[in-house]
């Protein structure tokens, strides 16, 4: 509506305007010619604050910076969701109001309001700050007693229109007055604890929030990226900042462009040195502006026939408002300027009044071009954070210069266009003043407070303290030594499986080896050619295939034939067809093995599930398959977990590598044990590898007091409910929904999007665990997060949403994290007692997509075992060549020791 109006009066004005040209007047043309500011000289001072804005954000440079950018700790923006009865208090510009603001939270941005103007007298403008806000707090309780409200406690947003330094919302030191306002004691204060005392003093009861400016002075702010404030901590979301560009040019950054007049101008002024490019724009300084030239030109006979008046001659007595007046479409504008300077005892020639009208309108335009300016600045800095072509924006605009002065308005308008063209921009006045927008900015904190309370209530349920996860430790402990004894092994949640594999390379293996690597995010096949002698001297050959969900959910025999399928054509592209290789086989789900080549399946995880398989040993599967195909012959030597495959892989280059972990899809881990203390097995002598299957803790229940809802949620809708507990709170194949669900939650609260459920966050397996990898990376900015969740179909969300999604993803994979950390603790801590030792230093080989590519995840992960395992030095080797080379080096260890007649 506002638009349209605004387009109708630009087109009158545009058929006026072209009549609306004040006459160049030769004279004052000649006289002004230092106003009147070329297209290139608006650019250049535009690309100057540019700078001053850069210098104001950054740390090193900010306290030399005249415009001072100050972060004003409004996050956010209203949503519609905010609703409530709230205070407003307006102070600074030309009328000190007291508001009351009703929200209703119905999402049609409805707000009701009512007002009262009180007077701020000059004494109390310039006397001592006490008595201003003891002022303030009378006007206040005269407010809420004429409304009946007096003893109604109620939010109140400040509206305090001066240069603050702000440390949070509710917090702001007074840098230094502007505006005519001098109250003593007040600078460097902060003026929400003298308003509270004031108000305390007057027995009136209120909580505070919130400061906004804009007015008789001029000023600007807009929602700068937390990357960008370097004065505040945390790169996440954006900000609300206040430049107080007033102060443009104090540090002498404008004086090529600044005029005697305004030098003049200044040093008359209250504050001179200061808020110079406020001096040249704002209302309260036009009208003087106006004066001091008509003043020189009368003295240099060049008006008024030479001749001044008292009325003339003193500082204030032409006010900006006569220029609105006098600058203007309208016919009356020069009976107005004739009226205004016969208002100063001049007797005016008509020559004066058109030339008085052309010096208005050199001042007004050049206040006008130099606001365009700053704003294009500004609006380059919104476009280049948000990486647009094309910048679509809304301006709010109030003051009375704006909002009275349609000419002033034209021109900035029509130079903000014309210096930005790629960036469509809305002007949008605003109807209720900054206190309104004050009253929004307290709604809008309580709301995000509430919100924030409601989020971090539902995210603690995913935070574990360290007593908690001394408790995962403990129990896990508990579950280990009852999966190793042979009494209570059935009970236990942890299988402790024994693998078979006592004894690691000993750099005399060589030969050939086919190796599979089954049960991770993909399936490989390779040729692994050992030499003896040096170790390193492995060479290997593989090709990834992809295992189709169909044959991981079909039949055992699809499965196996599949396999044996790529086996061929691996054999084919390495032009070994028909060839005989001894095989290891990296199968990588828990299975009872009594023998190095015999694994039978206890259960599928992660998402296999092919039918025929489980309670069968999976080297009779594969056989089976092999023989069916006919087309090559391969004798299968060993049958090992990825675990175990990590562990001897990385065993290979670092001895002390005596535990695999596997943090991927599924997660789980493998260590070497006493003999001894594998009471499944005969004999005492030596260690054994044993696979602790520890994705199925918890299964007996000991997780359960740690388990959310949205984890509830994950393993009801997952393959086998009730089984891998620890898995589906870690792993690569899991954290990802449980995300997913904390997100559905938040929506279905209001406390993201908007509460608009979009439809795809219902969609299982959607939000895979790899976009928390992305999310949480450190150089990914907002924006990508939002390229991410619109790639998701998860259109719409906001900045804010952005830095939530990315908060809920950092609490979900810091828990994994935690929890393998713990569980990790409980396994060192079992090699350092089982071996007597004081200290422990072991390797832990680790492999595994999560571990690898998650920003954090292995940090937390280490800091939480050195924390809950102090003794024990564990160095983690980060395996490259994945477990199928293990398998392929297990293989060669037991031909070798078949060679030697050894028993394996
Ligand atoms: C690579 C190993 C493989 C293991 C996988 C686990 O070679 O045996 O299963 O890591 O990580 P994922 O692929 O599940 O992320
Ligand atoms: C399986 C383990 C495997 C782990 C990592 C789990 O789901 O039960 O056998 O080691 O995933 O791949």
């Amino acid at each position: 509506m506002h638009i349209t109006l605004q387009c109708l009066a630009v087109k009158a004005q545009n058929a006026l305007s072209h009549k609306y040209v004040v006459a160049k007047d030769i004279k004052v043309d000649k006289f002004m010619h230092q106003f009147q500011l070329s297209d290139q000289t608006i650019m250049d001072i535009s690309l100057r604050f540019r700078r001053e804005m850069d210098k104001g954000l950054c740390r090193d440079t900010n306290p030399t910076a005249v415009v001072k950018m100050l972060p004003t700790y409004v996050h956010s923006t209203p949503d519609g969701t905010e609703q409530g009865e709230f205070l407003a208090l307006d102070l600074g510009g030309s009328n000190f109001r007291v508001l009351l603001v009703r929200v209703m939270g119905n999402g049609e941005q409805k707000v009701e309001m009512e007002n009262q103007i009180y007077d701020i007298p000059e004494h109390i403008m310039r006397g001592s700050g006490s008595k201003l806000f003891d002022h303030v707090a009378d006007c206040l309780a005269n407010f809420l007693e004429k409304k009946g409200m007096k003893n109604k406690k109620l939010p109140l947003g400040f509206t305090f229109s001066f240069p603050c330094q702000q440390t949070k919302l509710d917090e702001s030191f007074l840098l230094s007055w502007t505006k005519g306002f001098k109250s003593s004691g007040v600078e460097g204060k902060d003026v929400v604890s003298l308003l509270r005392k004031s108000i305390e003093k007057r027995g009136c009861i209120m909580n505070y929030s919130g400061i906004i400016c804009l007015g008789t002075g001029t000023n600007a702010c807009y929602m700068e990226h937390m990357r960008n404030i370097e004065l505040l901590d945390g790169d996440e979301g954006r900000m609300c900042i206040n430049t107080e560009w007033g102060a443009f040019g104090d540090d002498g950054a404008l004086e090529d462009i600044r005029t005697e007049i305004d030098r003049e101008l200044d040093a008359g002024s209250l504050n001179s040195g200061n808020q110079l490019f406020e001096k040249m724009v704002s209302g309260m300084y036009q009208g003087e502006l106006v004066r001091l030239i008509l003043v020189k030109m009368a003295r240099e006979h060049l008006m008024f026939k030479g001749k001044t008046t008292p009325g003339l001659l003193t500082t204030g007595h032409f006010l900006t408002s006569y220029i609105y007046d006098i600058d203007t479409e309208k016919l009356e504008g020069l009976a107005s300027t004739e009226k205004v300077l016969r208002g100063l005892d001049l007797d005016p020639t008509a020559e004066d009044c058109k030339a008085t009208r052309r010096v208005c309108h050199i001042i007004s335009k050049r206040a006008a071009h130099l606001c365009a300016a700053t704003l294009v600045a500004l609006l380059r800095q919104i476009r280049d954070n948000k990486a647009a072509e094309k910048l679509r924006t809304t301006i709010g605009v109030d003051g009375s210069v704006y909002k009275n002065h349609n000419a002033f308005s034209r021109r900035l308008n029509k130079m903000v266009r014309r210096l930005v063209p790629d960036c469509d921009v809305r002007f949008l006045l605003s109807q209720h003043g900054s206190s309104k927008g004050a009253a929004m900015v307290t709604a809008v904190a309580f709301r995000f407070a509430a919100q924030q309370a409601e989020r971090q209530r539902i995210l603690d349920t995913l935070r574990l303290s360290r007593q908690q996860l001394l408790e995962v430790k403990r129990r896990m402990s508990e579950q280990m030594l009852r999966g190793l004894s042979k009494q209570t092994h059935e009970q236990s949640s942890l299988k402790m499986l024994p693998t078979y594999v006592r004894s690691t390379p000993d750099g005399t293996e060589h030969g050939d080896f086919l190796a599979l690597d089954l049960g991770g995010s993909s399936f490989r096949v390779l040729l692994v050619r050992i030499e003896s002698g040096e170790r390193n001297n492995v060479d290997m050959h593989h090709k990834i295939y992809s295992i189709p969900q169909e044959f991981m959910q079909g039949t055992g025999d699809e499965l196996f034939s599949h396999i044996v399928t790529c086996i061929a054509d691996f054999l084919e592209y390495m032009g070994m067809r028909g060839a005989s290789l001894p095989l290891g086989f990296t199968f990588s789900f828990p299975c009872h093995q009594s023998k190095l080549d015999e694994g039978i399946l206890l259960q599928w995880t992660k998402g296999f599930k092919a039918s025929g398989c489980e309670g069968q040993d999976v080297v009779t599967l594969l056989k089976e398959a092999t023989r069916c195909k006919g087309e090559f012959d391969l004798s299968f030597v060993a049958v090992v977990n990825d675990t175990v495959g990590t562990m001897m892989t990385c065993g290979y280059e670092d001895c002390q590598c005596e535990v695999g972990l596997i943090v991927g899809t599924g997660t789980n881990i493998c260590y070497m044990e006493e003999m001894q203390n594998v009471e499944l097995v005969e004999g005492d002598d030596g260690r054994m590898c044993v696979n602790m299957e520890w994705g199925a803790f918890g299964e007996n229940g000991e997780l359960d007091d740690f388990c959310t809802k949205f984890d509830q949620e994950v393993d009801e809708f997952s393959n086998y409910p009730g089984k891998q507990r620890y898995e589906k709170m870690i792993s690569g194949m899991y954290l990802g929904e449980i995300v997913r669900n904390v997100l559905i939650e938040f929506t279905a609260k209001g406390l993201l999007f908007r509460g608009k459920d979009p439809e795809r966050l219902r969609t299982r397996g959607i939000f895979e665990t790899k976009f928390l990898s992305q999310i949480e990376s450190d150089r990914l900015a907002m924006r990508q997060i939002r390229s991410i969740l619109q790639h998701l179909g998860l259109t719409g969300s906001t900045c804010d949403d952005s830095v939530l999604v990315k908060e809920v993803c950092a609490v979900v994979s810091r828990r994994a994290a935690q929890l393998c950390g713990a569980g990790l603790a409980a396994v060192v801590e079992k090699i350092r007692q089982s071996r007597n030792l004081n200290q422990l230093s072991v390797t832990v080989g680790v492999d595994g997509t999560l571990y690898k590519r998650h920003p954090h995840f292995s940090s937390i992960m280490q800091e939480t075992l050195q924390d809950l395992a102090p003794q024990c030095q564990v160095t983690f080797h980060k395996s490259e060549d994945g477990s199928g080379k293990g398998a392929a080096l297990i293989t060669a260890v037991a031909c070798r020791m078949d060679r030697c007649g050894q028993e394996i």
